[in-house]
């Protein structure tokens, strides 16, 4: 026992040693010359090693092995001595060295405990480092110095080794070491560790930390036989290599200088994909959810997905708009290798999978997230637990998997509770080029994928011209992703074999690459010719192929010419009857029962009696279970709580994520509660209905991402209309390391590819003198990126207006608990879903006058919230001092938005400004304008002013001034100039980092706002 464990200490040391090594092998060069580098142990004496004295392996005792091999071995050794044939041919080898002869064989005989460690070692090499010496690369340009560990005399061991026995144990661990076969030549050894893992695949495992995982994997890769297709396999196979790469020449012949982003040179792509989904099919996937670049996209829609192929050529030759539905909505439609879609696609043995491929913009990886998001959602809503029926899988480019930070923050995502779904895998198209820039200028890392290499996932590194080892890697991956519920990486070695695009010129860059991959055949000519000198298929056999494969081409070129889209693909089943931005849709009341209320409210604040909640926390309860009882004074948090909970009750999912949103940022939301003895948590929010789905009410604290947790969100809000989800960043400021999701997905994804979402952003904002970091969240940006006309009024009127429906989607500035209940409702309650992005407030959410009586939060006629149109979101709040509908002595209508208009409120009160209006827009995009018509009339006399306190250049002055302007044009109230401003002067940063300055602008600008003399800034 104690040599086992010695050698297993010696193992570890080895693997961090191998590991260091194979940083060691990067090529990179030194940043520093060794010489440079100062040695901190130069003061140690030199001395040599003391050499261990070799013991003859025939001197141990069996102690060296443990019990129950040992006891194997007794129970082998009698079946032998009984009959020497009974036993396999290598344990006759064992015993007969071993009993009696040893002395005289020349066999295992002479074997030291040091070369027993040191095969071990050499074993261990191969399995962490082996793939190093593996033949990935069909171009066989890259230049890899092979780790010393992978050589055996790195051990000791001279080719006068090569054909002796060795004892090599029998190990706790799967692979070819437990195989039965103790005793083998280091031929044999070096062999079979040679063809396991320095073939066409290089595998990356031995970082994963779970045993179970680990010996699983070596199992599959240490096998005695090496994978070997049966003719009817390898006739599929190469069918669909066939089809692969004929698509691509027939587009290249039919459109000879339109961009494809074609795969020539990783053709193998297609015929992998559709062997893992047959696999993954078989292993019970049903659905699998797609995302990836611009790179052999038409390929994957039309030979993995089936998108017909007459409409792609008929979208490649610039497509029509669908003829049922001339003149309708078709928004700005994108470029035709973005676009997504989903089909129903038969599988080898007969089933069915669903696959959608979903739209994406330009943006390298940004799909990343929301293909994961779409995943989740779709394992709810299939009731998926085991998360075994809805698989997402990725496609990669080499450059982007490594430089783009999104792919980090997504596999990041990959095990949290959540966020998790069971595994994706990844399929990286290493075409070992980037655009124009080489590896060596594009990641710092030997291989591309090294960033997964976080996680405990392994990584396949296949050569993309061996189509079997392409096969047998997608598989495996398939199978890893069902049996072990996470993420694979496959690294599918290939090259481009012309430019980035068709009409790139590759040479300019990378000239040597290019004159190998001018002389070097395609993957399909490579496997064409191994199938025929095996024999599987012959020359006629593989041109039927051909000449089949080219016909259904053809027949297709020539019906895509009068093929007209006679659908709309993009309503999947849960979306059936939800309106297109053309079609009218009812404005729907957002109040609730006042019974209904109550018992909810109750429901939300009273906790199980054994449950000891922090004091504080307890106290929040209790006023909030005051707040119901009473029907007064409700505050933000329990308005939103009430707005999740009656969705809830109706039915809908509703999923809060973001960072820290189960307590709140600001400690005001407290969704989830900690029991202060047992630590236990308690979502009273799980408990509203009998029985209740614990993730149909999910609020979940994110990992630090903005980028990818938003997109997951996006991604999850597509799935299904009836479930409200809600992205909270931590404070406004950090929305813009998302950026990428509101400009390319959020704020124009149904303009471009007509798809829906009701997501709801949360960003906190507000000037309290916080600094420049924790005030803005640069509302400017989401205005500007709004597409309503400032210079034309829409249809107002109420059963016509389809405003909303036709922008693209609604920035809000709430200033009231109810409104804020109301605005979330009405998300769910309408007939289409539109994003919506709350600039949410800070210190509103504990204002003594920022509150809401529960009369406001119900659908009573005669309660304060129920005005002509019955209770609902009110786009813009009148002023509250009970104007008639002309107020000639008013000289002054203050607009505003947000929190200021509190603070106006309270300098209003101060100078007596029985004279001054102040309306709040709580709505800012599409602008009210009905409403702001309405308050203008209602003030004839007024002088208009904005008021704001962010800085000039921010917040909604220069959204709201033209829109304003127009509106007052319209009834002749004047122009541009006679909209005054009142907000801080223009600013670079967002706001003072001093409290002092901040104070003195903030009251300075609240002051203006109210002053006697007139306003005449800026004009
Ligand atoms: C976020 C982002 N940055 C830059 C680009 C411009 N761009 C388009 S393709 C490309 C190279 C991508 O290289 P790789 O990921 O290796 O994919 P390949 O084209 O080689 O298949 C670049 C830089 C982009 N589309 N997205
Ligand atoms: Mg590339």
């Amino acid at each position: 026992m104690v040599w086992f464990r010695t050698a297993t200490n010696i193992g570890r040391l080895a693997i961090r040693r191998s590991l260091a090594q194979a940083s060691h092998h990067a090529k990179r060069p030194h940043l520093l010359p060794a010489s440079t580098v100062r040695g901190f142990h130069s003061t140690f004496p030199k001395c040599a090693a003391p050499v261990p004295r070799p013991v003859p392996l025939s001197k141990l005792t069996d102690s060296f092995l443990d019990a129950s091999s040992s006891v194997y071995l007794e129970e082998l050794q009698r079946t032998w001595e009984v009959d020497p044939n009974s036993v396999d041919e290598s344990w006759d080898n064992f015993f007969r060295n071993f009993v009696g002869q040893a002395a005289t064989s020349p066999g295992i005989s002479g074997q030291t405990i040091q070369e027993s460690m040191r095969l071990l070692l050499l074993v261990r090499a191969y399995q962490v480092n082996g793939h190093m010496k593996a033949k990935h690369d069909p171009l066989g340009l890259e230049k890899r110095e092979i780790p010393h560990d992978l050589n055996p005399e790195f051990y000791g061991f001279t080719q006068a080794d090569f054909d002796r026995e060795f004892f090599i144990g029998v190990w706790s661990m799967s692979g070819f070491l437990s195989e039965n076969r103790p005793v083998q030549t280091l031929r044999s050894i070096i062999n079979r560790l040679e063809q396991a893992y320095c073939g066409s695949v290089g595998y990356e495992y031995m970082h994963i930390a779970d045993k179970e995982q680990c010996n699983w994997l070596r199992n599959k890769i240490e096998t005695v036989k090496p994978r070997e297709y049966n003719a009817e396999r390898r006739e599929v196979i190469l069918d669909r290599l066939i089809w692969s790469t004929q698509f691509e020449n027939f587009l290249a012949t039919k459109w000879t200088a339109a961009k494809r982003f074609g795969l020539e040179g990783g053709e193998s792509l297609i015929p992998g994909m559709k062997e893992m989904f047959d696999r993954a099919s078989d292993l019970g996937v049903e659905t699998i959810v797609i995302g990836m670049p611009h790179r052999g996209r038409l390929n994957v829609l039309a030979n993995v997905v089936r998108k017909p192929l007459r409409q792609i050529f008929n979208e490649f030759s610039g497509g029509t708009k669908p003829v049922e539905e001339q003149g309708l909505y078709t928004g700005t439609g994108d470029v035709k290798y973005h676009l997504g879609t989903s089909y129903d696609r038969p599988t080898r043995s007969g089933k069915m999978i669903h696959l959608s491929l979903v739209a994406n913009p330009s943006h390298l990886e940004a799909v990343d997230p929301v293909v994961v998001g779409k995943t989740r959602a779709k394992q709810y809503h299939s009731n998926d637990v085991d998360r075994k029926k809805n698989m997402g899988i990725l496609i990669h480019g080499d450059g982007s998997f490594a430089g783009q930070g999104v792919v980090y923050e997504t596999l990041h995502l990959s095990a949290l509770p959540n966020y998790t779904t069971g595994g994706t895998i990844h399929l990286v198209v290493n075409n070992q080029v980037a655009f124009t820039t080489d590896p060596r200028a594009g990641r710092s890392s030997d291989y591309c994928t090294d960033v997964a290499k976080s996680l405990n996932v392994p990584i396949f590194h296949v050569n993309g011209d061996d189509m079997e080892a392409v096969v047998h890697v997608f598989e495996l991956a398939a199978e890893w992703r069902q049996k072990f519920h996470c993420d694979a990486v496959i690294d599918i070695v290939c090259y481009r074999r012309f430019g980035h695009n068709e009409i790139d010129e590759p040479s300019f860059t990378q000239p040597k690459m290019y004159q190998v991959i001018r002389n070097h055949p395609s993957s399909l000519e490579i496997y064409q010719n191994k199938l025929l000198k095996l024999g599987v298929i012959t020359k006629e056999g593989i041109e039927a192929i051909h000449n089949k494969v080219n016909s259904i081409l053809n027949e297709e070129f020539i019906n895509s010419k009068d093929y007209v889209t006679n659908r709309r693909d993009w309503l999947s089943a849960y979306w059936t009857g939800f309106k297109s931005p053309e079609q009218i849709s009812r404005v729907r009341n957002t109040g609730v029962n006042p019974e209904i209320i109550k018992r909810v409210g109750q429901a939300i604040t009273t906790l199980p009696e054994t449950f000891k909640p922090h004091r504080a926390v307890k106290k929040i309860f209790d006023l909030r279970a005051q707040m119901i009882e009473t029907g007064v004074g409700i505050d933000w948090a329990l308005a939103e709580a009430l707005a999740f909970a009656t969705l809830v009750i109706e039915g809908n999912h509703v999923r809060l994520s973001g960072q820290d949103v189960e307590r709140g940022t600001f400690s005001h939301r407290h969704s989830v509660l900690h029991d202060q003895v047992t630590g236990d948590r308690y979502c009273p929010l799980d408990h509203l209905i009998l029985n209740q789905n614990e993730e149909m009410f999910t609020v979940s604290n994110s990992s630090l991402s903005e980028f990818a947790v938003l997109g997951f969100e996006l991604g999850y809000s597509m799935e299904n209309p009836n479930s409200l989800v809600l992205w909270e960043a931590q404070f406004g400021d950090f929305a813009n390391g998302a950026h990428v999701m509101f400009d390319q997905f959020l704020s124009s994804g149904e303009s471009k590819w007509l798809r829906q979402t009701g997501l709801v952003c949360l960003l906190p904002h507000g000037y309290d003198g916080q600094g420049p970091e924790h005030s803005s969240a640069r509302v400017e940006r989401y205005l500007q990126m709004s597409d309503d006309n400032p210079y034309t009024i829409p249809e107002m009127e109420p059963t016509l207006r389809k405003q909303i429906q036709e922008c693209n989607w609604q920035v809000v500035n709430v200033t009231t608990p109810a409104n804020y209940f109301h605005v979330l409702r009405r998300q769910i309650h309408r007939e289409f879903r539109k994003p919506l992005i709350v600039i949410a407030p800070k210190n509103l959410l504990r204002h003594k006058d920022c509150k809401s009586n529960l009369s406001e939060f119900d659908d009573v006629q005669g309660h304060p919230g129920f005005d002509m149109q019955g209770t609902r979101f009110k786009r813009l709040i009148k002023d509250q001092n009970n104007h008639s509908e002309r107020e000639e002595g008013i000289r002054r209508l203050v607009l505003c938005s947000g929190k200021v208009y509190y603070e106006l409120d309270d300098q209003r009160k101060k100078v007596d400004g029985k004279d001054v209006a102040i309306c709040r827009v709580e709505q800012l995009c599409p602008f009210p304008y009905d409403l702001i018509q309405r308050e203008l009339k209602r003030y004839p006399n007024a002088e208009i002013v904005w008021c704001q306190e962010e800085p000039m250049n921010m917040g909604a002055y220069s959204y709201i001034a033209p829109r304003l302007c127009t509106a007052m044009k319209a009834l002749g109230r004047g122009t541009m100039e006679d909209i005054k401003y009142v907000g801080r002067n223009t600013s670079a940063a967002t706001a003072t980092g001093f409290y002092s300055v901040h104070l003195k602008e903030q009251a300075g600008l609240v002051e203006k706002a109210l002053q006697s003399d007139p306003i005449n800034y800026p004009y």
